[in-house]
């Protein structure tokens, strides 16, 4: 506490140059699940994630909802208990097979979720419905993959399966024999572990707690959270981010990977005024240990690969390309370089699909931030509604004219 009140002071002088500054460095609040030490990484209770990746991810979930390691038996009990939960009304269902295949796989996800909602019988118990969304989100989110390419009906949980395995079963990739299953339970194990929470300040986990600050339930806190994480800077970084590497592929040849070309393609979307997928960061200077995670898990399951080998080679041609930009505040790979390459080597092809993969993992730490916002804050009266301060000026800081759309 008294770091934090420290931290606070540092930050009550605030000027005009915090307006229209996406908040940064704004201090909100505490997050009792995880931190973002801009030069250290990223930390879950203390533990860095690098050093838990590998754990089970029952395990770093537990960590995460309770602040502790589980005991041998604690985790039996837990995975107990999210497997008896882990069925979908068939409702929810229904309701996906009346959605557009074109809709992107994030917008039935956020439809998804809020449809489970209304499923609930937990009378808006943020901690039940926290532990109902986690145990049921692989089983929806594999059934949308399902759904929406036509693999056929949902794919009920098996009871003797852990939680990323019974994804996997949920997910039953028409392509997939024994070998490509072991090797995308592998991969989706950190995936999972490495996405689960970032601290309590990103958009996703921010809006999904303003959101619940005015008493919405967890389905529709946990929705506006997915809008959130669905734009292209925050979570969709690892759909766009791959699909540069395809491109890098397709321009360069998978047989003739080099560094120069991958150097000019960076400059050439640099000097389109675009943004570089998969780098930088709000508040990590450092290269976000997460991408170093994955790309060693790469490294095993994928070392030959065009695209990984394109990934390895963007993590070091692009820091001091970016560098040179005295504007970017970080040009180190992110979470989002490394995932989309790993999932193509298993099976999982399609880079649209990757925002709601992050989403499965993220709904912990958001559904965990809640919970404490809403149950256990200033002794449990809760965080009051968000109500942040706006100066009325009607220009505000454009230059020019302002357009309205249609107003002649
Ligand atoms: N490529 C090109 N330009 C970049 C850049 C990148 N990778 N990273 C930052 N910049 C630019 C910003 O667009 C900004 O430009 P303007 O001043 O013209 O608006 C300037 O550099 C300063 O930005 P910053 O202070 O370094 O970074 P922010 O805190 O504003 O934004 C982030 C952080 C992640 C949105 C930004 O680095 C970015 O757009 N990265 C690419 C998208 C991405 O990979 N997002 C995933 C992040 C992880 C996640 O949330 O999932």
């Amino acid at each position: 506490m008294a770091e934090a009140a420290k931290k606070s002071d540092i930050l009550l002088e605030l000027t005009d140059d915090h307006l229209e500054s996406g908040l940064r460095g704004v201090p909100v609040g505490y997050t009792t699940t995880s931190a973002v030490e801009a030069d250290k990484g990223l930390f879950y209770v203390g533990r860095a994630v690098e050093d838990i990746a590998t754990e089970d991810p029952e395990k770093v979930i537990y960590l995460l909802l309770y602040k502790q390691m589980p005991t041998d038996v604690q985790l039996s009990g837990f995975r107990r208990e999210l497997l008896s939960r882990a069925s979908v009304p068939t409702g929810v269902f229904a309701s996906l097979y009346a959605l557009p295949h074109h809709g992107h796989p994030m917008k039935w996800f956020i439809h998804a979720i809020n449809v489970l909602g209304m499923f609930s019988h937990n009378r808006n118990d943020y901690r039940k419905d926290a532990i109902d969304l986690i145990a049921k989100i692989p089983t929806l989110t594999a059934a949308i993959f399902r759904l929406r390419e036509g693999w056929g009906d949902p794919i009920p949980p098996d009871p003797n399966l852990g939680y990323i395995e019974n994804f996997v079963h949920m997910l039953g990739v028409p392509s997939h024999g024994p070998e490509e299953t072991a090797k995308l339970i592998k991969l989706m194990r950190v995936f999972e572990t490495t996405h689960l929470d970032h601290g309590g300040g990103n958009l996703s986990t921010f809006t999904g707690k303003a959101v619940a600050s005015g008493k919405a339930d967890m389905y529709e806190s946990i929705s506006a959270a997915m809008c959130g994480l669905a734009g292209p800077l925050h979570g969709r970084a690892n759909q766009e981010c791959l699909e540069f590497i395809q491109d890098c592929v397709m321009h360069i040849g998978a047989d003739h990977i080099n560094e120069a070309e991958v150097r000019a393609l960076i400059m050439k979307k640099l000097n389109n005024k675009e943004v570089v997928y998969g780098f930088g960061h709000a508040v990590l200077r450092v290269e976000d240990p997460r991408a170093r995670v994955l790309r060693k898990v790469g490294s095993e399951i994928c070392p030959e690969s065009p695209l990984f080998k394109v990934i390895k080679l963007l993590a070091e041609v692009v820091p001091p390309i970016l560098k040179a930009n005295p504007k970017i505040s970080n040009p180190y790979a992110n979470v989002d370089s490394a995932s989309g390459s790993l999932l193509v080597a298993c099976g999982l092809t399609k880079p649209e699909y990757y925002t709601t993969l992050f989403g499965m993992s993220r709904v912990v730490g958001i559904a965990a931030q809640i919970v404490y916002e809403r149950c256990e804050a200033r002794n449990g009266k809760g965080v009051p509604i968000m109500r942040p301060k706006y100066f009325y000026s009607p220009e505000g800081t454009a230059k020019g004219e302002a357009v309205i759309a249609g107003s002649g």
